[in-house]
Order: C-alpha cells, then structure tokens, then sequence
C-alpha cells in the first residue's frame, strides 16, 4: 500500500509544498483523535461566543482551530493562516511560499449527534497575495471524520484518498478519484425552496419529476448537513451538490465561502472530472473581494451541473 509520504514524492518535487501537505495530514490525525473521544470530554457543546461569521462556535471549532494554528505556524513554508474561525488573516513570522486557507472544523452543528464533520484547506503561493482565483492553488484537500478517516486530495494531477490506519499512517485507498458524468443523486436543503431563484426552482422540480419529466430518470436527494460528508459521497459514485445564491442569502453573497470551501471543493471535484459554478461563473474563477466572503456553490457530476447552467441561461 502507498503511504501518504511515498505518494507526495512522487507527485511533487517541491518539498516545501509536501511539508504544508503533511502539516494539514498531521493536524488531522490530532484531531480525529480528539473527535474520537469529543462527548466523552464533554466537548461537543458551544464554545459560547461567534464567529466573523456570526455563527455561534462549538468548543470543537476553537480547539479545531488552535491544533492548526499550532502545526501550521511551525512549519516554515507557511506565510499565513487564514481561517473561517478568525476574523483575520494570521501573519507567521516566516516567509513561507504558502498561504493556507482553512475551514478547520466543517459540519461543527453535526457534532452533538455524531455526523461526519471535515477540515477542509485550500493551498495558495504567498507571492499571490491573500485574494487569489480558485485557479491559482497549487494543492487543496479535505479530512472527513467518518466511519473511516478519509484524506481526499489535489496536488497537480489526480485526485488521491487516503485513509488514517489505526498505526496513525496515511494509507492510499483511491489512486485516482473520478466524479461519473451522470448521475441521479442531488444534494441540496429542500427546506430552503420558498428562497430560491426560478433557476434552482426550475431544476429541483425537473429531477423531483424523475422519469416522468424531461430528465426522463429517477433521482434520489441527500443532503447531510455537512459539506465534506456530501462532497465524499459526489467524489465517490456521482451526484450534484447545490448551495445556490438564494432570496435570503442573496444580501450575503451566498452562504459557503470561497477561500476555504468553495475553492478547495471546486478544485478538487474539477480535479476528478466534475464541474463547478455559481450558477454565472466557474467558482475557481471567482475574482475573490475579501477572505470571509460567500459565493454559491453548485458542483459535482458535469452532465448534472449543464443542467443547472442551462436553467440559468434561461435568465
Ligand atoms: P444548512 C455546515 O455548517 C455547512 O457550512 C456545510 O458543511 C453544509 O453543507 C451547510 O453548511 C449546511 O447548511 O443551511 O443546510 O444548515
């Protein structure tokens, strides 16, 4: 079996791209450690205060956070940390080659009843500056704590899983991730319609209507509340994951957010032969305007996706 180490070798030679890479594999393996065993410590609760985003933030964020922070800020090839759990961009002392962009903890409000939750990283040069396009990663991945602890991840060719042993080694289980053109699967929060435009209105109602509308195929629906569970699942065996720009969310800009959600799943998923947007533009090519900011996100099987783009080019 290849180890996560072997497979980075082989994959870049910058070495000080790898050693990001295994600083992001590290500060997971602690914390799925701490998950393990989160309710038994009793640390599945609110950390009783909020976020930049005004989300109230679980005990899990902060300590996700801080085990980051703390494997990050001693790796040399890393300039800055920007994190969905800090207001602002952290400047290390080092003039690392990278920016890591992160969203330590995804899926938190899953936590109390035992759902996957994820860390999800977007890895940037540092010469570009904090707003760079999706385009611009030179790696991006996510961990999802499940059944298995699961490493998906993107350098420059495929798109590779791992998955931790119980020696705490990254072990590859998928050598090259391929999202299926097709599929009869989408994900999207259902109790949201009376908030969405004509467009995601118009393709809910065209895949609910299965084989007897003009899709002309059955579909099912999930949606686990926790991105990294779905994008898994997408990345898996197919399927469409849809957080549209919606009435609600329209003052906002959308509800993920580009530098360390919809960046890293966009890559990645593109990166296994899916497809992404905002209904308007390709999300990787999203001019970022600051490092907390929303965009919509619609991504996974490309024949799904046209579908989407096409209700869209309606107006
Ligand atoms: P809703 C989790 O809070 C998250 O950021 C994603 O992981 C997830 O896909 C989405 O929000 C869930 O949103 O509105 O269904 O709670």
């Amino acid at each position: 079996m290849t180890t996560l180490a072997q497979w980075l070798t082989a994959e870049t030679d910058d070495t000080a791209l790898r050693s990001v890479v295994v600083s992001m594999a590290g500060a997971s393996a602690e914390l799925a450690d701490v998950l393990r065993v989160a309710p038994i410590a009793g640390q599945t609760g609110l950390a009783g205060h909020t976020n930049v985003q005004g989300e109230a933030q679980k005990a899990l964020d902060v300590i996700s956070n801080d085990v980051v922070l703390k494997h990050l800020q001693a790796n040399t090839a890393v300039s800055v940390l920007i994190s969905e759990e800090l207001d602002d961009a952290v400047q290390f002392e080092n003039q690392g080659a990278f920016i890591v962009a992160t969203d330590p903890l995804d899926g938190s409000s899953n936590l109390d009843v035992n759902v996957t939750v994820g860390t999800i990283f977007s890895v940037l040069p540092s010469a570009g500056g904090l707003l760079q396009k999706g385009r611009a990663q030179r790696a991006a991945g996510f961990v999802a704590y499940g059944p298995a602890t699961s490493l998906v991840l993107r350098i420059a060719g495929a798109v590779s899983v791992f998955t931790l042993d119980d020696k705490g080694e990254w072990v590859q289980v998928v050598v090259a991730a391929k999202v299926p053109e097709t599929t009869g699967e989408f994900a999207i929060n259902t109790a949201r319609e009376r908030f969405w435009d004509a467009a995601t209105l118009g393709y809910v109602k065209e895949s609910v209507a299965g084989e007897t509308g003009p899709a002309g195929k059955r579909y099912n629906m999930r949606w686990v509340g926790s991105m990294v569970a779905d994008i898994l699942r997408i990345l898996m065996r197919g399927g469409i994951f849809l957080y549209p720009l919606d009435s609600e969310t329209v003052s906002k800009g959308g509800r993920l957010r580009l530098l360390y959600e919809a960046n890293p799943m966009a890559w990645l998923i593109e990166g296994a032969g899916g497809l992404s947007t905002t209904g308007r533009q390709g999300i990787l090519d999203v001019e970022p305007t600051g490092i907390h900011q929303r965009v919509p996100v619609i991504l996974g099987s490309a024949e799904e996706v046209r579908r989407v783009e096409t209700w869209y080019a309606k107006g």
